[in-house]
């Protein structure tokens, strides 16, 4: 395992699988009670940008500044959405160079020598308040579960297990599942993140074309 891989926070190319949750009164309880540890309780502010013709979200490609950071979410598998089902599976790029080609590739222009020389527009901005909750090893696999306030006055939970290879996608998809319903929180249906929420709220029309496009 090179140093890179030994922190999965600033991982490069890992694959995130996630399953939204509406977090009721009694989940932090039952996080205690399931043996969680409260990791870290951070805020940070998510900038998200897109072309004018809104290209990168049409095909699912998600890129935003975490602070100081670049940061970029798509589907692992060519042509497919990340969303499956009720809960999500993305790539995530963390390495500028990487994110560049990316963008590059999803915009068909050619490659720059920065994300800012796009000329991308801001789309979203919010601060969001997160605690986050590491359960018992199971299975040699790490669960993490989210729990997020936002700043325009919305809050969602998170379960997620990273991976690092596509076969061991559907594994992960049953462990979000399980560990759901042993929060007490499973809906069948998928939970609605904090971008889609304030674009909701805030640029309809970019929603309704992300729901036309049925990217989510
Ligand atoms: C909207 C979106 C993405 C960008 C936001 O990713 P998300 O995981 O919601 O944000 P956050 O702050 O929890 O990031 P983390 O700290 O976990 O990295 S990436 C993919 N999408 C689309 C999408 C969708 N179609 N459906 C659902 C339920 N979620 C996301």
């Amino acid at each position: 395992m090179n140093s890179e891989m030994a922190s999965s926070s600033h991982l490069s190319g890992h694959i995130e699988v996630e399953r939204k949750f509406v977090p009721g009164p009694e989940v932090e309880k039952i996080l205690y009670a399931l043996g969680a540890e409260l990791l870290e309780e951070i805020t940070f502010r998510d900038s998200y940008y897109d072309s004018p013709d809104l290209r990168l979200t049409l095909a699912d490609c998600w890129l935003r500044k975490r602070e100081n950071s670049w940061e970029l979410k798509h589907p692992p598998k060519p042509g497919a959405r990340g969303l499956t089902g009720a809960s999500t599976q993305y790539l995530e790029l963390t390495q500028e160079d990487k994110i560049i080609c990316k963008v590059s590739e999803v915009l068909a222009v050619p490659s720059l020598p920065n994300i800012e020389a796009f000329g991308l527009n801001e789309f979203a901005s919010f601060v969001t308040r997160r605690r986050r909750f590491q359960l018992p090893l199971e299975e040699s696999s790490k669960v993490v579960v989210d729990l997020d306030e936002a700043d325009f006055g919305f809050a969602v939970g998170e379960v997620e297990v990273i991976v690092q290879t596509q076969e061991e996608v559907q594994n992960a998809f049953q462990k979000v599942e399980e560990i759901c319903k042993k929060l007490g929180v499973f809906q069948e249906s998928a939970v609605q993140g904090k971008v889609c929420t304030y674009l909701q709220l805030n640029r309809i029309e970019h929603y309704k074309q992300l729901i036309e496009a049925h990217i989510i």
